[in-house]
Protein backbone atom coordinates (compact mmCIF):
# COMPACT_ATOMS: atom_id res chain seq x y z
CA UNK A 1 0.00 0.00 0.00
CA UNK A 2 2.67 2.12 0.81
CA UNK A 3 3.71 3.15 -2.58
CA UNK A 4 6.99 5.59 -3.40
CA UNK A 5 6.07 9.05 -5.27
CA UNK A 6 8.57 7.33 -8.06
CA UNK A 7 6.47 4.38 -8.89
CA UNK A 8 3.68 5.93 -10.34
CA UNK A 9 5.22 4.11 -13.70
CA UNK A 10 2.65 4.55 -16.27
CA UNK A 11 1.34 7.98 -15.03
CA UNK A 12 4.37 9.66 -16.51
CA UNK A 13 6.53 12.61 -15.48
CA UNK A 14 3.76 14.70 -17.57
CA UNK A 15 1.12 13.70 -15.79
CA UNK A 16 2.37 13.61 -12.90
CA UNK A 17 3.47 17.36 -13.27
CA UNK A 18 -0.16 18.04 -14.24
CA UNK A 19 -1.79 17.26 -10.79
CA UNK A 20 -1.58 20.39 -8.59
CA UNK A 21 -2.03 19.60 -4.98
CA UNK A 22 -1.07 16.12 -5.33
CA UNK A 23 2.60 16.06 -4.54
CA UNK A 24 1.52 17.29 -0.28
CA UNK A 25 -0.15 13.38 0.26
CA UNK A 26 2.80 11.92 -1.38
CA UNK A 27 3.95 10.17 1.78
CA UNK A 28 0.21 8.85 2.70
CA UNK A 29 -0.81 5.49 2.40
CA UNK A 30 -3.06 6.26 -0.87
CA UNK A 31 -1.24 8.68 -2.71
CA UNK A 32 -0.74 6.20 -5.31
CA UNK A 33 -4.66 5.99 -5.53
CA UNK A 34 -5.11 9.57 -4.95
CA UNK A 35 -2.61 10.04 -7.97
CA UNK A 36 -4.21 7.75 -10.33
CA UNK A 37 -7.66 8.79 -9.68
CA UNK A 38 -6.91 12.13 -10.37
CA UNK A 39 -6.11 11.10 -13.51
CA UNK A 40 -8.60 8.72 -14.27
CA UNK A 41 -11.24 11.79 -12.47
CA UNK A 42 -10.65 13.97 -15.49
CA UNK A 43 -13.48 11.89 -17.28
CA UNK A 44 -15.70 11.78 -14.45
CA UNK A 45 -15.21 15.84 -13.74
CA UNK A 46 -16.19 16.28 -17.23
CA UNK A 47 -19.42 14.39 -16.28
CA UNK A 48 -19.88 16.39 -12.82
CA UNK A 49 -19.95 19.74 -14.27
CA UNK A 50 -23.16 21.60 -15.37
CA UNK A 51 -26.53 20.77 -13.61
CA UNK A 52 -25.36 20.39 -10.06
CA UNK A 53 -22.68 22.96 -9.66
CA UNK A 54 -24.34 25.47 -7.03
CA UNK A 55 -27.49 23.28 -7.07
CA UNK A 56 -27.87 22.68 -3.10
CA UNK A 57 -29.04 26.58 -1.64
CA UNK A 58 -26.84 28.50 -3.87
CA UNK A 59 -23.76 26.67 -1.79
CA UNK A 60 -20.00 25.83 -4.38
CA UNK A 61 -19.64 22.76 -6.28
CA UNK A 62 -18.72 19.83 -3.88
CA UNK A 63 -15.85 17.41 -5.04
CA UNK A 64 -14.51 14.47 -3.04
CA UNK A 65 -11.00 14.74 -1.98
CA UNK A 66 -10.75 11.74 -0.41
CA UNK A 67 -11.64 8.27 0.81
CA UNK A 68 -10.01 7.11 4.03
CA UNK A 69 -10.40 3.00 4.33
CA UNK A 70 -10.15 2.38 8.16
CA UNK A 71 -10.01 -1.32 9.36
CA UNK A 72 -10.11 -1.67 13.09
CA UNK A 73 -11.09 -4.29 15.65
CA UNK A 74 -12.52 -2.34 18.81
CA UNK A 75 -14.11 -5.81 20.33
CA UNK A 76 -14.55 -7.09 16.70
CA UNK A 77 -13.51 -6.25 13.05
CA UNK A 78 -15.07 -3.32 11.37
CA UNK A 79 -14.55 -1.62 8.62
CA UNK A 80 -15.08 2.26 7.99
CA UNK A 81 -15.74 4.78 5.30
CA UNK A 82 -14.40 8.51 5.62
CA UNK A 83 -15.46 10.26 2.61
CA UNK A 84 -14.15 14.00 2.42
CA UNK A 85 -14.43 16.73 -0.20
CA UNK A 86 -13.26 20.15 -0.78
CA UNK A 87 -15.21 22.16 1.59
CA UNK A 88 -13.23 22.52 4.52
CA UNK A 89 -14.65 20.20 7.33
CA UNK A 90 -17.73 18.43 5.77
CA UNK A 91 -17.20 14.57 5.52
CA UNK A 92 -19.07 11.45 5.60
CA UNK A 93 -19.00 7.87 7.61
CA UNK A 94 -20.19 4.86 5.96
CA UNK A 95 -19.59 1.17 7.31
CA UNK A 96 -18.32 -1.61 5.07
CA UNK A 97 -17.91 -4.40 7.27
CA UNK A 98 -18.53 -7.97 5.96
CA UNK A 99 -17.73 -10.54 8.86
CA UNK A 100 -15.03 -12.71 8.08
CA UNK A 101 -13.93 -10.91 4.73
CA UNK A 102 -13.19 -7.26 6.04
CA UNK A 103 -9.83 -7.24 4.43
CA UNK A 104 -10.93 -8.29 1.10
CA UNK A 105 -13.61 -4.86 1.47
CA UNK A 106 -11.06 -2.47 2.43
CA UNK A 107 -9.02 -3.85 -0.54
CA UNK A 108 -11.70 -3.10 -2.82
CA UNK A 109 -12.69 0.22 -1.71
CA UNK A 110 -8.61 1.41 -1.19
CA UNK A 111 -7.61 -0.68 -4.74
CA UNK A 112 -10.40 0.04 -6.84
CA UNK A 113 -13.25 2.58 -5.73
CA UNK A 114 -11.38 4.95 -3.92
CA UNK A 115 -9.84 5.94 -7.29
CA UNK A 116 -13.08 6.12 -8.72
CA UNK A 117 -14.83 8.80 -5.96
CA UNK A 118 -11.71 11.30 -5.97
CA UNK A 119 -13.53 14.39 -7.90
CA UNK A 120 -16.96 13.24 -7.86
CA UNK A 121 -19.79 14.84 -7.11
CA UNK A 122 -20.66 13.51 -3.88
CA UNK A 123 -24.11 15.10 -3.87
CA UNK A 124 -24.77 12.69 -6.91
CA UNK A 125 -25.87 9.79 -4.72
CA UNK A 126 -27.75 7.61 -7.33
CA UNK A 127 -25.50 8.24 -9.80
CA UNK A 128 -22.47 7.04 -8.08
CA UNK A 129 -24.52 3.95 -7.22
CA UNK A 130 -25.50 3.22 -10.77
CA UNK A 131 -21.49 4.27 -11.69
CA UNK A 132 -19.87 1.50 -9.19
CA UNK A 133 -22.53 -1.08 -9.51
CA UNK A 134 -23.00 -1.04 -13.36
CA UNK A 135 -19.91 0.68 -14.56
CA UNK A 136 -17.23 -2.37 -13.46
CA UNK A 137 -19.46 -4.45 -15.38
CA UNK A 138 -18.83 -7.29 -12.85
CA UNK A 139 -21.47 -5.93 -10.51
CA UNK A 140 -22.63 -7.86 -6.93
CA UNK A 141 -21.36 -10.29 -4.57
CA UNK A 142 -21.19 -9.40 -0.87
CA UNK A 143 -17.98 -8.34 -1.26
CA UNK A 144 -18.56 -5.35 -3.62
CA UNK A 145 -21.76 -4.74 -2.33
CA UNK A 146 -20.40 -4.34 1.42
CA UNK A 147 -18.18 -1.56 -0.08
CA UNK A 148 -21.01 -0.24 -1.96
CA UNK A 149 -22.76 0.13 0.65
CA UNK A 150 -20.11 1.67 2.50
CA UNK A 151 -19.95 4.59 0.20
CA UNK A 152 -23.72 4.84 0.03
CA UNK A 153 -24.03 5.54 4.12
CA UNK A 154 -20.96 8.01 3.62
CA UNK A 155 -22.29 9.92 0.94
CA UNK A 156 -25.80 10.16 2.78
CA UNK A 157 -24.05 11.32 5.63
CA UNK A 158 -22.22 14.09 3.65
CA UNK A 159 -25.72 15.06 1.98
CA UNK A 160 -27.74 15.24 5.77
CA UNK A 161 -24.98 17.31 7.09
CA UNK A 162 -24.96 19.68 3.97
CA UNK A 163 -28.54 19.96 4.09
CA UNK A 164 -28.32 20.86 8.01
CA UNK A 165 -30.31 17.58 8.32
CA UNK A 166 -30.91 14.41 9.83
CA UNK A 167 -31.47 11.55 7.19
CA UNK A 168 -34.40 10.55 7.77
CA UNK A 169 -35.57 13.72 6.85
CA UNK A 170 -34.17 14.05 2.86
CA UNK A 171 -36.18 10.22 3.28
CA UNK A 172 -39.15 11.95 3.34
CA UNK A 173 -39.57 12.62 7.15
CA UNK A 174 -40.99 10.59 10.00
CA UNK A 175 -43.79 8.11 9.50
CA UNK A 176 -43.39 7.18 13.41
CA UNK A 177 -41.93 8.23 16.21
CA UNK A 178 -39.42 5.16 17.01
CA UNK A 179 -38.87 1.70 15.20
CA UNK A 180 -40.08 -1.37 17.17
CA UNK A 181 -36.63 -3.04 17.85
CA UNK A 182 -35.96 -7.11 19.11
CA UNK A 183 -33.21 -7.97 21.09
CA UNK A 184 -31.65 -11.77 21.46
CA UNK A 185 -32.08 -14.33 24.55
CA UNK A 186 -29.82 -17.47 23.98
CA UNK A 187 -29.27 -19.99 26.47
CA UNK A 188 -28.08 -23.54 27.12
CA UNK A 189 -32.02 -25.03 28.41
CA UNK A 190 -35.30 -23.27 28.61
CA UNK A 191 -34.27 -22.26 31.83
CA UNK A 192 -31.21 -19.96 30.82
CA UNK A 193 -33.77 -18.86 27.83
CA UNK A 194 -36.18 -17.73 30.13
CA UNK A 195 -33.71 -15.49 32.30
CA UNK A 196 -32.30 -13.80 29.45
CA UNK A 197 -35.66 -12.95 27.81
CA UNK A 198 -36.95 -11.37 31.76
CA UNK A 199 -33.60 -9.35 31.59
CA UNK A 200 -34.57 -8.07 27.81
CA UNK A 201 -38.37 -7.25 29.13
CA UNK A 202 -36.94 -5.59 32.17
CA UNK A 203 -34.84 -2.86 29.94
CA UNK A 204 -38.05 -2.19 28.01
CA UNK A 205 -38.26 -4.77 25.10
CA UNK A 206 -41.17 -5.74 23.76
CA UNK A 207 -40.00 -8.28 21.36
CA UNK A 208 -37.18 -11.09 22.09
CA UNK A 209 -35.68 -13.50 19.27
CA UNK A 210 -35.42 -17.14 21.40
CA UNK A 211 -32.40 -19.72 20.57
CA UNK A 212 -31.65 -22.69 22.47
CA UNK A 213 -29.08 -25.02 22.05
CA UNK A 214 -29.50 -28.66 20.34
CA UNK A 215 -29.24 -31.47 23.53
CA UNK A 216 -26.34 -33.68 22.81
CA UNK A 217 -24.71 -31.05 19.81
CA UNK A 218 -21.64 -29.12 20.64
CA UNK A 219 -22.80 -25.55 19.82
CA UNK A 220 -25.98 -24.49 17.70
CA UNK A 221 -26.73 -21.28 16.36
CA UNK A 222 -27.02 -18.57 18.50
CA UNK A 223 -26.83 -20.09 21.51
CA UNK A 224 -23.89 -19.71 24.00
CA UNK A 225 -22.86 -23.51 23.36
CA UNK A 226 -20.33 -23.92 26.83
CA UNK A 227 -19.95 -20.22 27.32
CA UNK A 228 -22.23 -18.18 29.16
CA UNK A 229 -24.65 -15.93 26.99
CA UNK A 230 -22.38 -12.57 27.10
CA UNK A 231 -19.01 -14.63 26.61
CA UNK A 232 -20.53 -15.98 23.51
CA UNK A 233 -21.96 -12.76 22.25
CA UNK A 234 -19.73 -12.45 19.21
CA UNK A 235 -16.38 -10.90 20.69
CA UNK A 236 -13.54 -11.32 19.33
CA UNK A 237 -11.26 -11.70 21.52
CA UNK A 238 -12.87 -15.19 22.04
CA UNK A 239 -13.23 -16.37 18.77
CA UNK A 240 -10.57 -18.52 17.25
CA UNK A 241 -8.15 -17.41 14.74
CA UNK A 242 -9.77 -19.99 12.91
CA UNK A 243 -13.54 -21.29 12.56
CA UNK A 244 -14.90 -23.23 15.36
CA UNK A 245 -17.03 -26.52 14.02
CA UNK A 246 -20.28 -26.74 15.25
CA UNK A 247 -22.50 -29.44 15.17
CA UNK A 248 -25.97 -29.80 13.74
CA UNK A 249 -28.86 -32.32 13.10
CA UNK A 250 -32.50 -31.22 11.87
CA UNK A 251 -34.42 -34.09 13.98
CA UNK A 252 -33.64 -33.04 17.52
CA UNK A 253 -33.77 -29.41 16.45
CA UNK A 254 -36.76 -29.57 14.52
CA UNK A 255 -38.34 -31.63 18.38
CA UNK A 256 -36.53 -28.94 20.67
CA UNK A 257 -37.58 -25.39 19.07
CA UNK A 258 -41.57 -25.62 19.63
CA UNK A 259 -40.38 -26.71 23.25
CA UNK A 260 -38.78 -24.07 23.71
CA UNK A 261 -41.87 -21.71 22.66
CA UNK A 262 -44.51 -24.02 24.20
CA UNK A 263 -41.95 -23.40 27.59
CA UNK A 264 -41.85 -19.69 27.05
CA UNK A 265 -45.51 -18.56 26.42
CA UNK A 266 -46.39 -20.77 29.61
CA UNK A 267 -43.60 -18.30 31.68
CA UNK A 268 -43.75 -15.43 29.89
CA UNK A 269 -47.58 -15.32 28.72
CA UNK A 270 -48.80 -13.95 25.07
CA UNK A 271 -47.96 -10.31 25.30
CA UNK A 272 -44.57 -10.45 24.70
CA UNK A 273 -43.80 -11.12 20.72
CA UNK A 274 -41.38 -13.91 20.05
CA UNK A 275 -39.58 -14.49 17.09
CA UNK A 276 -36.56 -17.40 16.03
CA UNK A 277 -33.63 -17.45 13.06
CA UNK A 278 -33.37 -20.64 11.63
CA UNK A 279 -30.13 -18.96 10.09
CA UNK A 280 -31.18 -20.61 6.60
CA UNK A 281 -30.20 -24.30 7.61
CA UNK A 282 -33.83 -26.13 6.77
CA UNK A 283 -34.36 -28.06 3.82
CA UNK A 284 -38.18 -26.83 2.61
CA UNK A 285 -40.25 -29.60 4.32
CA UNK A 286 -38.05 -29.42 7.39
CA UNK A 287 -39.00 -25.69 7.23
CA UNK A 288 -42.59 -26.14 6.67
CA UNK A 289 -43.26 -28.69 9.83
CA UNK A 290 -41.50 -26.18 11.84
CA UNK A 291 -43.13 -22.58 10.59
CA UNK A 292 -46.35 -25.45 11.33
CA UNK A 293 -45.20 -26.37 14.72
CA UNK A 294 -44.83 -23.72 15.75
CA UNK A 295 -48.21 -21.99 15.11
CA UNK A 296 -49.85 -22.39 18.25
CA UNK A 297 -46.95 -20.22 20.27
CA UNK A 298 -47.80 -17.18 17.52
CA UNK A 299 -44.65 -16.24 16.76
CA UNK A 300 -44.02 -12.24 15.41
CA UNK A 301 -41.99 -14.34 12.67
CA UNK A 302 -39.96 -17.50 11.72
CA UNK A 303 -36.30 -15.83 10.47
CA UNK A 304 -34.67 -17.08 7.37
CA UNK A 305 -35.73 -20.83 7.19
CA UNK A 306 -34.03 -21.89 3.83
CA UNK A 307 -30.71 -20.93 2.11
CA UNK A 308 -30.69 -17.68 -0.08
CA UNK A 309 -30.36 -19.82 -3.13
CA UNK A 310 -34.08 -21.16 -3.00
CA UNK A 311 -36.88 -19.02 -3.09
CA UNK A 312 -39.09 -20.43 -4.68
CA UNK A 313 -38.84 -22.80 -1.70
CA UNK A 314 -40.97 -20.68 0.72
CA UNK A 315 -44.28 -21.62 -1.51
CA UNK A 316 -44.05 -24.96 0.17
CA UNK A 317 -43.97 -22.90 3.45
CA UNK A 318 -46.65 -20.82 2.93
CA UNK A 319 -48.87 -24.16 1.92
CA UNK A 320 -48.32 -25.70 5.24
CA UNK A 321 -48.41 -22.66 7.87
CA UNK A 322 -49.87 -18.85 9.12
CA UNK A 323 -46.83 -18.36 10.89
CA UNK A 324 -45.09 -15.16 9.75
CA UNK A 325 -41.46 -15.46 7.19
CA UNK A 326 -39.01 -13.05 7.23
CA UNK A 327 -35.89 -13.98 4.96
CA UNK A 328 -33.24 -11.88 3.52
CA UNK A 329 -30.21 -10.91 5.79
CA UNK A 330 -27.46 -12.59 3.48
CA UNK A 331 -28.91 -11.09 0.47
CA UNK A 332 -26.88 -8.82 -1.82
CA UNK A 333 -28.25 -8.11 -4.86
CA UNK A 334 -31.66 -5.91 -4.95
CA UNK A 335 -32.60 -9.09 -7.45
CA UNK A 336 -32.92 -11.40 -4.99
CA UNK A 337 -35.63 -9.66 -3.17
CA UNK A 338 -38.20 -9.44 -5.89
CA UNK A 339 -39.76 -13.46 -6.16
CA UNK A 340 -40.30 -13.32 -2.82
CA UNK A 341 -42.13 -10.08 -2.38
CA UNK A 342 -43.83 -9.83 -5.43
CA UNK A 343 -45.43 -13.77 -4.65
CA UNK A 344 -45.99 -12.68 -1.21
CA UNK A 345 -44.13 -15.42 -0.01
CA UNK A 346 -42.72 -13.81 3.18
CA UNK A 347 -44.20 -11.22 5.53
CA UNK A 348 -40.61 -9.44 6.09
CA UNK A 349 -37.97 -8.41 3.87
CA UNK A 350 -35.01 -8.79 6.38
CA UNK A 351 -31.77 -7.46 4.10
CA UNK A 352 -28.61 -6.17 5.32
CA UNK A 353 -28.57 -2.57 4.55
CA UNK A 354 -24.42 -3.12 4.85
CA UNK A 355 -24.09 -6.16 1.93
CA UNK A 356 -26.91 -4.97 -0.28
CA UNK A 357 -25.90 -1.56 -1.43
CA UNK A 358 -26.98 0.84 1.52
CA UNK A 359 -29.90 3.33 1.98
CA UNK A 360 -30.22 4.12 -1.86
CA UNK A 361 -30.66 0.05 -2.14
CA UNK A 362 -32.78 -0.21 0.71
CA UNK A 363 -35.44 2.05 0.01
CA UNK A 364 -36.15 0.73 -3.35
CA UNK A 365 -36.43 -2.76 -1.86
CA UNK A 366 -39.21 -0.96 0.96
CA UNK A 367 -41.28 0.36 -1.95
CA UNK A 368 -41.56 -2.66 -3.67
CA UNK A 369 -42.57 -4.31 -0.30
CA UNK A 370 -44.88 -1.46 0.29
CA UNK A 371 -46.41 -2.26 -2.86
CA UNK A 372 -46.97 -5.94 -1.92
CA UNK A 373 -47.69 -6.13 1.95
CA UNK A 374 -44.78 -6.89 3.30
CA UNK A 375 -42.80 -5.15 6.11
CA UNK A 376 -39.26 -4.72 6.72
CA UNK A 377 -37.14 -5.85 9.31
CA UNK A 378 -33.77 -5.41 8.38
CA UNK A 379 -30.32 -7.15 9.93
CA UNK A 380 -29.20 -5.37 12.72
CA UNK A 381 -26.11 -7.82 14.64
CA UNK A 382 -23.58 -6.50 16.28
CA UNK A 383 -21.41 -7.25 13.09
CA UNK A 384 -22.33 -4.47 10.71
CA UNK A 385 -21.20 -0.92 12.68
CA UNK A 386 -23.25 2.13 14.34
CA UNK A 387 -23.33 3.82 11.27
CA UNK A 388 -25.20 0.99 9.46
CA UNK A 389 -27.69 0.70 12.40
CA UNK A 390 -27.98 3.95 12.56
CA UNK A 391 -29.17 3.80 8.08
CA UNK A 392 -31.39 1.16 9.16
CA UNK A 393 -33.47 3.62 12.03
CA UNK A 394 -33.25 6.25 9.11
CA UNK A 395 -35.10 4.21 6.80
CA UNK A 396 -37.09 2.42 9.77
CA UNK A 397 -39.11 5.46 10.53
CA UNK A 398 -39.32 7.33 7.50
CA UNK A 399 -41.06 4.54 5.20
CA UNK A 400 -44.69 3.24 5.58
CA UNK A 401 -44.28 -0.36 5.71
CA UNK A 402 -41.63 -0.88 8.74
CA UNK A 403 -41.93 -4.29 10.61
CA UNK A 404 -39.58 -4.29 13.23
CA UNK A 405 -35.67 -3.56 13.78
CA UNK A 406 -33.26 -5.83 15.26
CA UNK A 407 -30.35 -4.23 17.29
CA UNK A 408 -27.65 -4.78 19.67
CA UNK A 409 -26.02 -2.57 22.69
CA UNK A 410 -22.29 -1.61 21.27
CA UNK A 411 -19.87 -1.88 23.92
CA UNK A 412 -17.84 0.87 25.23
CA UNK A 413 -14.79 -0.02 23.43
CA UNK A 414 -16.61 0.18 20.07
CA UNK A 415 -18.38 3.48 20.87
CA UNK A 416 -15.06 4.91 21.74
CA UNK A 417 -14.10 4.25 18.07
CA UNK A 418 -17.50 5.20 16.76
CA UNK A 419 -19.65 7.36 18.33
CA UNK A 420 -23.00 8.38 17.83
CA UNK A 421 -25.64 5.40 16.30
CA UNK A 422 -29.19 5.03 17.21
CA UNK A 423 -30.33 4.91 20.89
CA UNK A 424 -32.79 2.32 22.48
CA UNK A 425 -36.06 3.34 24.94
CA UNK A 426 -38.94 1.30 25.92
CA UNK A 427 -38.87 -0.96 23.33
CA UNK A 428 -37.74 0.95 20.41
CA UNK A 429 -34.54 2.45 18.43
CA UNK A 430 -34.27 6.22 17.16
CA UNK A 431 -31.68 8.64 15.80
CA UNK A 432 -31.21 12.20 17.02
CA UNK A 433 -32.09 15.54 15.07
CA UNK A 434 -27.99 15.52 14.36
CA UNK A 435 -27.31 16.53 10.66
CA UNK A 436 -26.35 13.43 8.32
CA UNK A 437 -26.47 9.71 10.11
CA UNK A 438 -25.30 10.75 13.17
CA UNK A 439 -22.18 8.59 13.48
CA UNK A 440 -18.64 9.55 13.67
CA UNK A 441 -15.01 7.86 13.42
CA UNK A 442 -11.85 8.60 15.63
CA UNK A 443 -9.80 7.64 13.37
CA UNK A 444 -6.61 8.33 16.15
CA UNK A 445 -8.42 5.40 18.56
CA UNK A 446 -8.92 3.02 15.86
CA UNK A 447 -5.29 2.56 15.45
CA UNK A 448 -5.33 1.59 19.05
CA UNK A 449 -7.09 -1.41 18.03
CA UNK A 450 -5.89 -3.24 15.09
CA UNK A 451 -7.29 -5.73 13.06
CA UNK A 452 -7.58 -9.20 14.33
CA UNK A 453 -7.92 -12.00 11.96
CA UNK A 454 -11.54 -13.86 12.98
CA UNK A 455 -13.82 -16.15 11.35
CA UNK A 456 -17.48 -16.59 11.90
CA UNK A 457 -18.03 -20.64 12.88
CA UNK A 458 -18.88 -23.42 10.59
CA UNK A 459 -20.98 -26.01 10.84
CA UNK A 460 -20.94 -29.68 10.34
CA UNK A 461 -23.48 -32.82 10.66
CA UNK A 462 -22.53 -35.70 12.67
CA UNK A 463 -21.10 -37.66 9.79
CA UNK A 464 -18.93 -34.90 9.16
CA UNK A 465 -20.61 -33.38 6.30
CA UNK A 466 -20.93 -29.43 5.90
CA UNK A 467 -23.82 -28.00 6.72
CA UNK A 468 -25.32 -24.30 6.61
CA UNK A 469 -24.40 -22.74 9.72
O1 LIG B 1 -25.37 -14.61 12.36
O2 LIG B 1 -24.56 -11.33 11.27
O3 LIG B 1 -30.10 -12.20 12.77
N1 LIG B 1 -28.93 -12.11 12.96
C1 LIG B 1 -28.04 -12.98 12.54
C2 LIG B 1 -26.59 -12.59 12.74
C3 LIG B 1 -25.63 -13.34 11.84
C4 LIG B 1 -24.33 -12.62 11.75
C5 LIG B 1 -23.34 -13.33 10.84
O4 LIG B 1 -22.18 -12.57 10.69
O5 LIG B 1 -28.39 -14.01 12.02
O6 LIG B 1 -26.26 -12.75 14.08
CO1 LIG C 1 -30.57 -13.86 11.44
Amino acid sequence: MHQPISNLGWLGRRGFLGLAGVTALADSPLSHNRVAAALVAKDTLAQNTGSSAGSSRGLPPLKITDVRVIVTCPDRNYVLVKILTTESGLYGVGDATLNGRELAVAEDLEKHLAPLLIGRDPERIEDTWQYLYRGPYWRGGPIQMTALAGIDLALWDIKGKRAGMPVYQLLGGRTRMGALAYTHASGRDFAEVEDVARRALERGFKCVRAQVAIPGLEGTYGTPGNKTPEAAAGRVANMASLPEIEAFEPAPYLRIVPKLFEYLRAKLGQEVELLHDCHEKLDPIQAARLAHDLEPYHLFFLEDCLRPEYKESFRLIREHSTTPLAMGELFNSLWDCVPLIKEQLIDYIRCDLGHIGGITAARKVATLAELFQVRTAWHGPGDIGPSTHAANVHVDISIPNFGIQEMVFFPDVTREVISGGPEFKDGYMNVSDVPGLGCDVNEEAAKRYPYRRAYLPTARRRDGSVQDW
